[in-house]
């Protein structure tokens, strides 16, 4: 038998042994312990055009032209599916985020995930019904819902968030008392109080096969490329047109929009 002493040394040489060979080793490491950052990119456009808000004038299929003021959605409960076909869930508290046009940072969203090579992306469009309903600590951050003015995200009315909010300025919108012809597009939903059957909760699912799968490792940070497109929204299986519909909140109205811009994210790439 070893004297004690010696025991310790050959342990500690064991552990540097191993953990010296998995610094070496650039394969993805099978613990599903070691994650890395994930990057997702909400790139938003109007058809081929970058979207640029109040400056940027584009068409819809109705053949209204209007200009964006603001432009803002939640993107949230995260998951990704590896090659081999096993989901990886983002823990809920870490999944919530407001994704905004005016603020360029909001536009990437990081997530932490194990190593892999992930070939299908999928996050919920709004806000799940169990997370509206949860007590305000459990709401913080780009949920607190005692936000901003104009880019408030929650209706103070108890029908929980909204999931997404355009607004604008379009000839064919009819003068508001501030003078401006605007369309206000407020959508949510969740399925709860005041009206149960309301439920523009979205899932979207996006294969990234074709543009390039992400390849998230430590040292690095793979960066999914996703177009979010407006016009989306107006064009789809019902036309929007702003001089019909200038304001659609909290109503029946709203399902056709949140159909329609479930359509709107498209991979374009991935950088790894
Ligand atoms: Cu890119």
């Amino acid at each position: 038998m070893l004297p004690f002493k010696y025991t310790i040394y050959s342990f500690l040489l064991l552990l540097i042994t191993f953990t010296a060979c998995k610094k070496e080793d650039n394969t993805p490491s099978a613990d599903t312990n070691a994650k890395a950052t994930l990057s997702i990119q909400f790139d938003n456009i109007a058809g081929d055009k970058n979207l640029q808000l109040n400056t940027g004038v584009y068409t819809n299929a109705a053949g209204e032209p209007f200009s964006v003021s603001l432009l803002q959605y939640y993107v949230s409960n995260i998951q990704v599916k590896n090659s081999k076909g096993v989901t990886y869930t983002v823990p809920q508290d870490d999944s919530y985020f407001l994704v905004s046009e005016a603020n360029a940072a909001s536009q990437f969203v990081k997530v932490k995930v194990p190593e892999g090579d992930y070939n299908t992306l999928t996050f919920v469009l709004g806000v799940d019904s169990l997370r509206s309903t949860m007590d305000i600590s459990k709401r913080t951050g780009v949920l607190n819902p005692s936000g901003g003015m104009d880019d408030a995200m929650y209706w103070g009315w108890n029908s929980g968030y909204i999931f997404f909010k355009m607004e604008g300025t379009a000839a064919a919108a009819p003068v508001d008392p501030s003078g401006q012809r605007k369309f206000r597009y407020h959508i949510g939903g969740f399925g709860g109080y005041s009206a149960p059957t309301l439920n523009n909760i979205k899932t979207i699912t996006i294969d990234l096969t074709a543009g390039g799968i992400a390849k998230v490792r430590q040292g690095s940070e793979a960066n999914i490329h996703l177009m979010a497109d407006i016009l989306k929204m107006f064009n789809g299986a019902t036309n929007i047109s702003i001089a019909a519909n200038p304001t659609v909140m909290f109503s029946e109205f709203s399902r056709s929009i949140a159909a329609n811009y479930i359509q709107m994210f498209h991979h374009d790439h991935t950088e790894n």
